[in-house]
């Protein structure tokens, strides 16, 4: 595997804006353990975790990283990072431990109003997402995302939410990763509720996507000065081979990774190249569902990971195409390929084709194998490289004209990587789950030196 190149130089912070938003995210399941606290009711994850075989090492999210407990220790470490901004979600079933209901769980809102007052105190913007993929159980005992009272039921719980915090909180974000939520639990069924098929995977992400926007109209009503917005996995697509075959296999795939997305979230409606694919699969779509899924948005979220590489293969699904596996190129430990300046490409792209006033990249990130030396320190030079040439992109995105407002690393802190249960890290600060100490690593001493030493300096 071809090593880092560390010879491209550092970012600086002065190539960004004094009012760029730092930070870290982080997500409820993967971190905040507490499952069984101050009346949170059961979630999907709760459910698939107990499933033989669906989590590699058959583990939980039942203790994660005790930040339910622990998290003013860990805002403090979000402000000695020296972060402006930190995005988090809220546990749905915390809140609504049956998946709706008249009365909300206080207990369990008391606890995001103390983040929130927590995170003031230490001069953080709170960024919260509503949905970040812990569906209550209730509510998937009724048919999940795939059954359209869900939306309604999303919709009452977002408006809880912003009467609550809505004083203090101006940045809302709806869902994290739809295409995850959708595609990963209902088609593949890799990650909860752990179903299979098309047809629920379609339904489930129009029913999600309208979610967003009747959760967005929500939260206008209940705050008035809201910035609403959704955090999209979006991946640039390229050819394997000069083939124009090839081509329109990037088109389709595209289609659904992308565009299957951004284009009814931008009033343009499900890409047309795409629906007649599907078939007898496609959603079934109610009148005025495309009007309310383009309600305008404040900003958009963009998680950016990694770009694919497409070939056409006859059959393959309905889309006809395959990811391939490209051979030599700089890889993380989830084999993922490192390539900054495909987020450069990507948010072109994004500026061009659909004009979004302000971009976040909310998410950015690598798990390595992180090693502990024998004393104590985590010298993660990959993580500590990929976090550094990721920022160099985005500063490269801003001085290219494009309107990237804020930069979110995935993540604070190791945690329960779903699927993979804690075998895979991704933190900026390592967990030794059996003690719950954090160590920063080196990573985390970068970031923490790039956002505070160089702003002492100005
Ligand atoms: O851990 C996840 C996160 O929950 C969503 N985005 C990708 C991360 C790394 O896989």
């Amino acid at each position: 595997m071809p090593t880092t190149n560390d010879a491209s130089p550092l970012p600086r912070r002065e190539q960004f804006p004094a009012d760029f938003r730092w930070g870290c995210a982080t997500s409820a399941y993967q971190i905040e353990g507490g499952v069984e606290l101050e009346g949170r009711g059961e979630s999907i994850w709760d459910r698939f975790c107990q499933m033989p075989g669906r989590i590699r090492d058959g583990s939980s999210g039942a203790v994660a990283c005790d930040h339910y407990q622990r998290w003013r220790e860990d805002l403090d470490l979000a402000a000695d990072l020296g972060l402006n901004s930190y995005r988090f979600s809220i546990a749905w079933p915390r809140v609504f431990p049956q998946g709706r209901g008249a009365v909300p769980n206080s207990a369990g809102l008391d606890f995001y109003s103390r983040l929130v007052d927590g995170l003031l105190e230490r001069g953080i913007e709170p960024w919260p997402t509503l949905y970040h993929w812990d569906l209550p159980q209730a509510l998937q005992d009724r048919g999940g995302w795939k059954h359209r009272d869900t939306v309604a039921a999303f919709a009452e719980y977002a408006a809880v939410l912003g009467r609550v915090l809505g004083d203090r909180v101006r940045n809302w974000t709806t869902h994290n990763e739809p295409w995850c939520s959708a595609f990963l639990g209902h088609r593949e069924g890799v990650h909860a509720p752990g179903v299979q098929g098309w047809k629920s995977a379609l339904q489930a992400c129009h029913h999600i996507l309208l979610s967003h926007g009747k959760a967005t109209a929500a939260l206008r009503a209940e705050v008035q000065d809201a910035r609403v917005g959704i955090a999209l996995s979006l991946h640039p697509c390229q050819p394997a081979t000069a083939s124009s075959q090839d081509a329109q296999a990037v088109q389709r795939h595209d289609g659904l990774r992308n565009r299957w997305f951004l284009d009814p979230l931008y009033g343009r409606g499900y890409p047309s190249d795409i629906w007649p694919l599907f078939g007898k699969n496609a959603p079934m779509v109610r009148h005025n569902d495309l009007q309310l899924i383009a309600a305008p948005i404040d900003f958009l979220g963009i998680n950016y990971y990694f770009p694919e590489t497409i070939k056409h293969v006859a059959g393959e699904g309905p889309l006809s195409a395959q990811v391939v596996h490209v051979e030599d190129v700089e890889r993380t430990a989830t084999d993922w390929e490192v390539c900054p300046q495909g987020m450069v490409r990507l948010l072109e792209r994004v500026h061009r084709d659909y004009a979004p006033a302000n971009i976040y990249l909310t998410e950015n990130g690598a798990c390595y194998d992180d090693e502990v030396a024998a004393n104590g320190t985590i010298l993660d030079l990959q993580r500590r490289s990929y976090l550094q040439r990721h920022v160099a992109a985005a500063s490269e995105c801003v001085a290219r004209g494009m309107p990237l407002r804020g930069y979110f690393a995935w993540t604070l802190l190791d945690n329960f990587e779903w699927a993979e249960g804690y075998t895979r890290r991704f933190g900026l600060t390592h967990v030794d789950f059996k003690t719950q100490r954090r160590t920063l690593k080196a990573s985390g001493n970068w970031y923490r030196d790039f956002l505070r030493l160089q702003l002492d300096e100005q």
